[in-house]
């Protein structure tokens, strides 16, 4: 049997609980998930003074073919999205500007240092997000950047998101889709503070300054992300959850909610509905933790359904911003691309292809039989004949065929990238 065969088979299922295959497909494909670069360099990016990864995030593995240059990350991630169904978006870091070779320091970041990443974007129809790098840098070596107690130093971290903010700017207007700007910092202690009160007042203040500088809100979106504990920063982090909801909900701020960043039975696919009560959008970084915030490539487990669930069935599409957060070296970093997008893409799907209204009926009735019995149901329905077909309508490789792909990428391309490398050394 074809794969259209079986989906024409799979697909009558679904229609009689009044799904409509073809009109999911249509919504899915416009849904934009923003692709992060890092998993293509392990977090290193291309600064000229580069320091190593700090900031109690931690890259494990030394898989061979990492991208050591812009020109071969972009090449890297032109491979993984022609695996990838959809039209997306890629989301860059400040530590991935191209200075030709020039120091150029953070807070003197400028919209030409992402010239070439403009122009490519535009090449691929693809959309830009951003981040400012509060991490990697000597003057973050102690674990604080924000909410420093010397004022020189937070001052060089505002000058750093305010550059960042701009250069959003810039890709907004570049690119005629809004960037999306999100400041994440490591700040914190590794051991019981003896005053939570002080640090958390300077980093109010300083996000305050940050965002006092005019950038223009249709080409820019600000977030901030919150964090529970990092390596060193075990016993407190000054930008908690609770911080950030009060300080995007009184500024008009998007939070940022990235799936690592809870206590490990708490889930972010139960926040979804709370937090889009009160806010227009909200921004999420999906990730998959693994123990601890450990970044690990995201799968099509409950949890990621459960979000894509709460995102389809709250008709929220257009108000939350998928973007992904992972990096693992332990395996092809182009496959981890291509693996976690698909899930994440997947998984919307799956959410799309429930009976979400006759289930939403069922509880407000009180029928908790037939809600569960149905959702288990449903676990088993023939989703992968509808998946297998949506990816062959959008021209990208069915089922494992992709690995072929990368294979032969791996081959071709990466592989002679480590043999460069170790021929140098
Ligand atoms: C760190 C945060 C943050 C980073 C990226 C590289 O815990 O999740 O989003 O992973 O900015
Ligand atoms: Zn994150």
């Amino acid at each position: 049997m074809t794969v259209k065969n079986q989906f024409e088979d799979a697909k009558k299922e679904y229609e009689r609980w009044g799904i409509n295959v073809e009109e999911v497909f249509d919504k899915l494909k416009n849904v934009p998930i923003s692709v992060h670069c890092w998993q293509g360099d392990d977090v290193g990016g291309f600064e000229t003074n580069k320091e190593s990864l700090s900031g109690g995030i931690d890259v494990t593995g030394n898989y061979p073919g990492k991208a050591t240059t812009p020109e071969e990350l972009r090449q890297d991630i032109e491979k993984a999205l022609s695996l990838i169904p959809g039209q997306h978006r890629v989301n860059l870091h400040a530590i991935y500007a191209e200075t030709d070779g020039e120091v150029v320091e953070r807070d003197q970041l400028e919209p030409k240092h992402f010239e070439k990443w403009v122009a490519w974007a535009k090449q691929h129809g693809l959309g830009l997000d951003f981040n400012p790098t509060l991490f990697s840098h000597k003057k973050s070596e102690d674990g604080l950047t924000l909410s420093h107690p010397d004022p020189q130093i937070r001052q060089f971290w505002i000058d750093h998101c305010i550059a960042s903010r701009r250069i959003g700017e810039y890709f907004g207007r570049e690119l005629g889709t809004p960037c999306l700007t999100n400041i994440w910092i490591p700040d914190g202690y590794k051991d019981v503070p003896s005053d939570r009160l002080t640090p958390r007042k300077r980093l109010k203040e300083s996000l305050d300054e940050i965002f006092a500088a005019k950038v223009d809100e249709q080409l820019n979106i600000d977030a901030v992300e919150s964090k529970l504990f990092g390596i060193g920063s075990e016993a407190f982090v000054v930008g908690s959850h609770e911080f950030y909801m009060n300080y995007a909900s009184r500024n008009n701020k998007l939070c940022l909610l990235d799936t690592g960043h809870y206590h490990p039975t708490e889930m972010v696919s139960n926040k979804i509905s709370a937090m889009l009560l009160f806010n227009e959008k909200l921004a999420l970084h999906v990730s998959r933790p693994v123990r601890w915030d450990s970044d690990h490539v995201v799968t099509f487990d409950d949890e990621l359904k459960e979000i894509a669930l709460e995102i389809v069935r709250n008709n929220a599409l257009d108000q939350v911003m998928i973007g992904l957060d992972f990096f693992d070296a332990s395996i092809n970093r182009v496959a981890a691309w291509t693996i976690g997008t698909r899930n994440m893409i997947k998984a919307l799907l799956y959410g799309m292809l429930m009976p979400n209204e006759q289930l939403k009926e069922l509880q407000e009735k009180g029928d908790f039989t037939r809600r569960l019995a149905l959702i288990e149901e449903f676990k088993t329905y023939p989703f992968g004949a509808i998946w297998n077909y949506y990816c062959e309508v959008m021209d990208v490789p069915v089922k494992e065929q992709w690995l072929e792909d990368i294979e032969d990428y791996e081959k071709t391309v990466l592989t002679g990238r480590s043999e460069a490398i170790d021929s140098a050394v």
